[in-house]
């Protein structure tokens, strides 16, 4: 049956080849920023004759390699595309104009594009060249999968997560679970959805790798935060993908500079510097991960929450009872998260541990 709706005539089907869309688009996770993940599935006569993603910006967008992958089966078939088709000259030619060139009948969207040169226009061109076009479908897992360039786009800011874990008797910990930094664990899962992470430096030097043990390929950009006094920390492989603020004068800045890493002494150091930092760098989401020594951080973690840039937390409990006498931190961290409102909780198991998410409801 069909259900008339403004945006376009829903079908039966649409929502399983949408969702399609967005595994495909999935398949390119922590590889298209600043642009978004998009997925494309052509279908005729109820078979997918076509499949495609955007791998990386530069690159090709999800409807082009989706309708290489169908050839000429595209002439009157569905185009389903997680993003709205862009009908502008980018890095790449308008996706629209693929679309019309071969032919398709109807085209299905997840969600309109939020960029400004975009933002419905693709759907019109589409529309006027007599194209059904219908829109919205499965659009909150569409608009999930894409938060971060979302809200890049609509503010000019970078998508700023704040993570941390506790022991069941209300301490912050340093470690995590058993197995979570594995390719597959759920840190090392969170790692590959954000372009930035910034830690403590005090961290590098209690693990020999800060972030993940096991390296799965898109490692975050690390923005180290060296209070004094400044901790040297341990280089890692990649050390090209390392920044160090600190806010003395360190003292191997030079030998550090030989190995790739730069460093920037700041007297105070402040969010908005680092996320001014960010926005030259094109990254596009951050997490700040409360690891480490909680007072490199916390300043960091208060301009976040006055200055409503704080989009989103997960936070992890963990069976650990801490003996370490170490629950000032908390008290510090409650005193600043208790004004949040936090809402569209979700939690999970991950092998030894409960991670919880929320989205920040700004007043
Ligand atoms: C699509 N399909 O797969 C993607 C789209 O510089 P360009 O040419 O790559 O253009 C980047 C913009 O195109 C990006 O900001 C977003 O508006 C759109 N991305 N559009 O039709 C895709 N990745
Ligand atoms: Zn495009």
């Amino acid at each position: 049956g069909l259900v008339r709706v403004r945006c376009g005539v829903v079908e039966d089907d649409d929502g399983f080849y949408m969702r399609r869309c967005v595994v495909l688009a999935r398949r390119a996770i922590g590889c298209t920023s600043p642009n978004p993940m998009v997925g494309c599935v052509i279908v005729k006569d109820g078979k997918i004759v076509g499949e495609g993603f955007h791998p990386k910006a530069g690159q090709p967008h999800a409807e082009v390699f989706a309708l290489r992958d169908a050839g000429d089966l595209a002439e009157n078939a569905t185009a389903y595309v997680s993003l709205e088709p862009c009908n502008h000259y980018g890095r790449t030619p308008p996706c629209t104009e693929a679309l019309i060139k071969a032919k398709v009948k109807r085209v299905v969207v997840g969600m309109v594009d939020p960029n400004p040169i975009v933002a419905s226009k693709g759907v019109d061109r589409l529309r006027d060249a007599g194209i059904h076009v219908t829109i919205g479908v499965e659009e909150e897992l569409c608009k999930r999968l894409n938060e971060s360039y979302i809200h890049q786009m609509l503010t000019g800011k970078p998508f700023v997560t704040l993570r941390y874990s506790l022991s069941v008797n209300g301490h912050l910990l340093d470690q995590l679970g058993e197995g979570v930094t594995e390719a597959g664990g759920y840190y090392s899962n969170l790692l590959q959805e954000y372009d930035a992470i910034i830690l403590s430096g005090s961290l590098t030097e209690k693990f020999s790798s800060p972030i993940s043990r096991e390296p799965c390929a898109n490692q975050p950009f690390q923005i180290v935060i060296a209070s004094n006094p400044c901790q040297l920390p341990a280089i890692t492989k990649d050390a090209s993908k390392m920044i160090i603020f600190a806010d003395k004068e360190i003292a191997t800045a030079a030998d550090l500079g030989r190995k790739g890493i730069e460093t920037v002494v700041l007297d105070r150091i402040d969010l908005t510097s680092i996320l001014e930092y960010c926005n030259r760098q094109g990254l596009c989401s951050v997490l700040l991960d409360m690891r480490g020594s909680f007072g490199d951080l916390e300043r960091l973690l208060r301009e976040a929450i006055e200055q409503n840039v704080l989009q989103k937390i997960v936070l992890e409990v963990l069976p650990f009872w801490d003996e370490s006498n170490d629950g000032e931190s908390l008290v510090a961290l409650s005193g600043l998260v208790k004004r949040l409102k936090v809402k569209n909780l979700q939690s999970k198991i991950s092998n030894q541990s409960i991670v919880v998410e929320g989205y920040l409801q700004h007043r």
